[in-house]
């Protein structure tokens, strides 16, 4: 716990909290920031970190409404990979995977890689033809993929019904690289080395306005005061479009639950991550032993954090039919993250119609696994105005119609 004090920016003195998990009520700083990031999610931290690691600005400020990691980083199923079909996509999500791979010596703290393989089940001859477009795609791309057999699926992971009764496995597509991380340590990992490179995370300080000089932004409003910056980062998945709001624009974000759930922990029984798309639902297993599932997202527009209790029914329905062990467990816990999803199921990282306020939005279903590429990305855009990785991902190209669809390579029904 001592450790965590740092991050409530003790360094400008009594004026603050020097306990993380203890409300930040003083006034904001009187100083001015060269960036404010607003969420201190996965994404929005790693914006900061590359800001500092890789362009030198670490007069930043990272703006919390709860606590670090509270958001989606803390809620997601922690699955890792890059088998994309777009080029764009590939090329940031594999970036992201890459940076995973060395992330724990980078940041000095153990994220847990475990590139231990994800396979995306093929149940019906639409998702095999699917599946081995996405194959042949990653192999120009430079992903390492592959299409492989319902006999290599059940030498993979035994406990799999490979027979199904209403939709048997066909096949999968294969990333061996691909696996999990430990989601807390992600946040916490770049949370520590903000604030080793002097950078002020503030908790509990909700942004509540963007302050303008002209069409310039200037600065934020927030609940425990206004604070100056000269460049702004709008990093809150689920919350995008009321930070828009605030800035006086839209965007083309839908805000869902998608939730999940945990089994009592069971010895070692599948060393795979694995998804089955069409009867719906995925599974793993956690370090702990717990069986980790998800299923769908929610059919409305909501920001209640739950999900709605049918998708819990029908998601261990279809996990049961295709673990048949699994009917014995009992599930210990269930929670849902807010979810920020586009229409073609890319992210947005853009500039915005105000000068110097940047979004990173979008990801929806499936940010965990791109938060390092991502904040490469977002940062090289603050800091330059430009990054090869984020061009295609502006949010102007929903009106320009290029869209860059990955409904498929999404893997979670909404
Ligand atoms: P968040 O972690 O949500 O951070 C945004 C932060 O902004 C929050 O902490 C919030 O409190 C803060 N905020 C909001 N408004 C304000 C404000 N006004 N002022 C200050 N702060 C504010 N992805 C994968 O790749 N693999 C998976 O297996 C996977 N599984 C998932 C399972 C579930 C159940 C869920 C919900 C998501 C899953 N995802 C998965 C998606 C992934 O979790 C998200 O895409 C990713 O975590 C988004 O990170 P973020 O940093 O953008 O958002
Ligand atoms: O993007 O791989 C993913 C994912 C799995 C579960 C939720 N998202």
């Amino acid at each position: 716990m001592r450790r965590y004090s740092a991050f409530a920016i003790a360094r400008e003195g009594a004026r603050y909290h020097t306990g993380w998990e203890r409300a930040w009520k003083s006034p904001a700083p009187k100083k001015r920031y060269d960036a404010i990031i607003v969420g201190a999610g996965g994404h929005g931290l790693a914006t900061a970190y590359y800001l500092g690691k890789n362009h030198g600005i670490k007069n930043v400020a990272i703006l919390e409404k709860g606590w670090l990691g509270g958001g989606n980083t803390g809620r997601n199923t922690t699955i890792i990979r890059s088998n994309y079909l777009q080029d764009p996509s590939a090329a940031i999500y594999e970036k992201a995977r890459s940076l995973y791979e060395t992330m724990s010596q980078d940041l000095n703290y153990n994220v847990m890689f475990s590139p231990r393989g994800v396979m995306m089940l093929a149940q019906t001859e639409h998702e095999i033809r699917g599946y081995e477009r996405t194959a042949h795609a990653n192999a120009l791309q430079g992903v390492a993929t592959e299409f492989i057999s319902p006999q290599r699926v059940k030498e993979l992971v035994p406990i799999i019904n490979i027979h199904g009764p209403r939709y048997p496995v066909l096949g999968a597509l294969w990333q061996p690289r691909g696996g999990t991380a430990r989601h807390d340590a992600v946040a916490w990992g770049y949370a520590r080395a903000c604030s080793d490179m002097g950078m002020d995370i503030i908790q509990q300080c909700e942004v509540t306005g963007v302050r303008r000089d002209g069409n310039k932004v200037i600065g934020v409003d927030t609940t425990n005061g206004t604070i100056d910056c000269d460049k702004l980062g709008v990093v809150v998945a689920g919350h995008s479009g009321v930070l828009a709001d605030m800035a006086g624009f839209r965007l083309p974000i839908e805000s869902v639950a998608l939730q999940a759930l945990v089994s009592e922990p069971i010895k070692p029984c599948m060393d795979v991550v694995v998804m089955a798309n069409t009867v719906h639902g995925y599974m793993s297993q956690s370090d702990k032993g717990e069986m980790v599932i998800g299923g769908g997202a929610d059919g409305y527009n909501n920001y209640t954090q739950r999900g709605s209790f049918h998708h819990i029914e029908e998601t261990v329905r279809a996990l049961v039919e295709t673990f048949p062990m699994i009917s014995r467990l009992k599930m210990l816990r269930q929670w849902g993250g807010i979810v920020d999803m586009t229409g073609d199921r890319s992210p947005i990282i853009s500039r915005t119609p105000v000068e110097n306020m940047f979004i990173n939005c979008g990801w929806g279903t499936g940010g965990f696994k791109a938060i390092p590429g991502s904040g490469w990305a977002m940062a090289e855009l603050m800091a330059k105005g430009a990054s090869p990785l984020a061009d295609e991902f502006t949010m102007w190209r929903f009106g320009e119609g290029k869209f860059i669809d990955e409904s498929v390579a999404a893997g979670v029904a909404h």
